[in-house]
């Protein structure tokens, strides 16, 4: 009932008075006013004023799952919603949720993370109160080898949708191929995406993603190289928004993706906030290691370089890093 008190304060705008709120949910005036008295103490700024009813004049950067709930505008990208203070990896949780079944949309968030996890065994920094924390659940029905692509549907996801709840258009959110976004040169999120297969069939994928929304101090050994919404555009952010604005975008990003099972329809956008683009860069890979010029992706979402010679190499996500020749990217 919280979450949709708080839909229909923040839908409305103005005053809607305790019986409408009553009728609508066919529950007492009593309990929509025990509702409100929850809200102000979560810190929601409503005013009650007689003749007149309820009105949200300010809400604050609250993470549950009500307030989650109130904001998704969506149809099934996070319609069904798990949220933990505290927990060791959404992606985990995820995983775990879907082996049991839960719905293709359903989304982690947490506050905190004890054990944030990158790509390859490393860590993700994941201090309470002041980032997103979060990852879906999708149940395509496309074969194990396409499924690298959704990392880039969600890395443009996450773009579009923090650039669509930033009032500013400066500094751009762009992306770092495949998986990286980038703000001002720095990393301002990660994602991560994984699988759980039988030999040719996809039983669920889970991609986490993490963005850094209002921290403001790295550990040393990424404090030149990560930065965050708040230290950007200095000041602080939401991020109950931030997250219904990204899952807004994958729900329509993964729909185009569906319809050709590749990035056609996609590629162009994603290359429009290609960082990389027509940049060297040091393409790390097991075997060898050499510098070229990015120009670009392919609808299978792989890196086209040139290398020095001349010669077109495409690269694959899964088996190379890259970097730029003079840091970070
Ligand atoms: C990633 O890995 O960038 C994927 C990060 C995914 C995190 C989300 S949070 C929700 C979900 N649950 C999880 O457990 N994970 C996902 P990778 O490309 O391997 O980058 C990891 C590297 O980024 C680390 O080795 C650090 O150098 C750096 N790093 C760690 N924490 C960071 C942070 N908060 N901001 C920027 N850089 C960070």
């Amino acid at each position: 009932m919280k979450s949709e008190i708080l839909k229909m304060l923040r839908e409305t705008g103005g005053y809607i008075s305790g019986q409408e709120i009553s009728e609508k949910l066919h529950v007492s005036r009593t309990a929509v006013w025990k509702v409100i008295r929850q809200l102000q103490e979560e810190g929601y700024q409503v005013e009650a004023v007689r003749n007149k009813g309820y009105r949200m004049t300010d809400s604050p950067d609250v993470m549950s799952r009500e307030e989650l709930e109130s904001l998704m505008r969506t149809r099934w990208a996070g319609k069904n919603i798990v949220y933990y203070d505290v927990t060791d990896s959404t992606n985990l949780r995820i995983r775990e949720l879907g082996d049991q079944g839960a719905p293709h949309g359903t989304l982690a968030a947490a506050d905190r993370q004890t054990a944030g996890r990158g790509r390859r065994g490393r860590a993700w920094e994941s201090p309470p109160g002041a980032s997103i924390y979060m990852s879906i659940l999708l149940r395509p029905d496309i074969p194990p080898d396409k499924a690298p692509m959704l990392t880039l549907v969600m890395a443009l996801s996450v773009a579009e949708g923090i650039g669509q709840s930033m009032e500013q258009t400066q500094p751009e959110i762009q992306i770092k191929w495949p998986n990286d976004i980038i703000i001002n040169g720095k990393k301002l999120a990660g994602i991560l995406t994984e699988m759980s297969t039988q030999v040719d069939f996809i039983n669920h994928v889970t991609i986490g993603v993490g963005i850094n929304v209002n921290i403001t101090e790295f550990p040393e050994e990424i404090r030149s190289t990560a930065s965050s919404l708040c230290l950007e555009y200095g000041h602080k952010v939401r991020r109950a928004p931030v997250i219904a604005a990204v899952m807004e975008r994958l729900e329509e990003n993964y729909e185009t993706f569906l319809k050709t099972q590749d990035l056609s329809g996609l590629m162009e956008k994603y290359s429009s906030l290609l960082v990389n683009k027509d940049r060297d860069v040091l393409i790390l890979g097991a075997r060898e290691q050499y510098q070229a010029h990015a120009l670009g992706i392919n609808r299978m979402g792989e890196l086209i370089v040139r290398r020095e010679d001349g010669t077109l190499e495409v690269v694959y996500a899964g088996e190379v890093s890259v970097r730029g020749v003079y840091g970070y990217i």
